[in-house]
């Protein structure tokens, strides 16, 4: 009877120690909105992982009734991680034009951790204060489009960009 007991304490302990330990992480990251190729491709985010050249994400600020509830210029591009890839250049620009910066990081194609059957990619991010602190994390997804490395044939959906004349 008292070993049954035992059973039950320890197995409500455990509960507990899962459960505070899930909201300590839920509390921690916040979700923010990014965009893969702002203002462009905007709906597929088509990525060539063979190109040689490089894939902007934006991060975005956001406010509320004026008052910023998540200013993205307080990432530590240092902490940035995309596809498993660190950038290789940002810069602070108002990327959505609505008065607040937001940050626009650049990783090379071939360095992202990405698949022919990729969907999505996510970028994770600590946020620091003037003094280098850490004030939080951050955590934001898009969807990609994995396209055909060239010569393998286009599927329909991707239009090709035609020559005017
Ligand atoms: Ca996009
Ligand atoms: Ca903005």
């Amino acid at each position: 009877m008292k070993k049954v007991f035992m059973v039950i304490l320890v197995t409500c302990i455990s509960v507990l120690v899962i459960f505070t330990g899930t909201s300590f992480i839920y509390a921690e990251t916040a979700a923010v909105s990014i965009d893969i190729k702002p203002g462009i491709d905007n709906l597929t985010n088509p990525i060539n992982l063979k190109s040689k050249g490089v894939v902007p994400v934006a991060v975005f600020s956001t406010a509320v009734e004026g008052v910023l509830t998540f200013d993205a210029t307080t990432i530590d591009p240092a902490s940035v991680i995309f596809a498993g890839a660190s950038p290789v250049k940002w810069a602070s620009e108002d990327v959505n034009l609505d008065g607040w910066l937001d940050m626009v990081f650049f990783f090379n194609t071939q360095s992202l951790a990405l698949g022919s059957d990729s969907t999505s990619a996510t970028l994770t991010a600590n946020t620091i204060d003037a003094g280098g602190n850490i004030t939080g994390t951050i955590s934001g997804t898009d969807s990609v489009k994995i396209v055909p490395i060239k010569g393998a044939a286009a599927p329909t959906t991707v239009p090709k960009p035609k020559k005017s004349k």
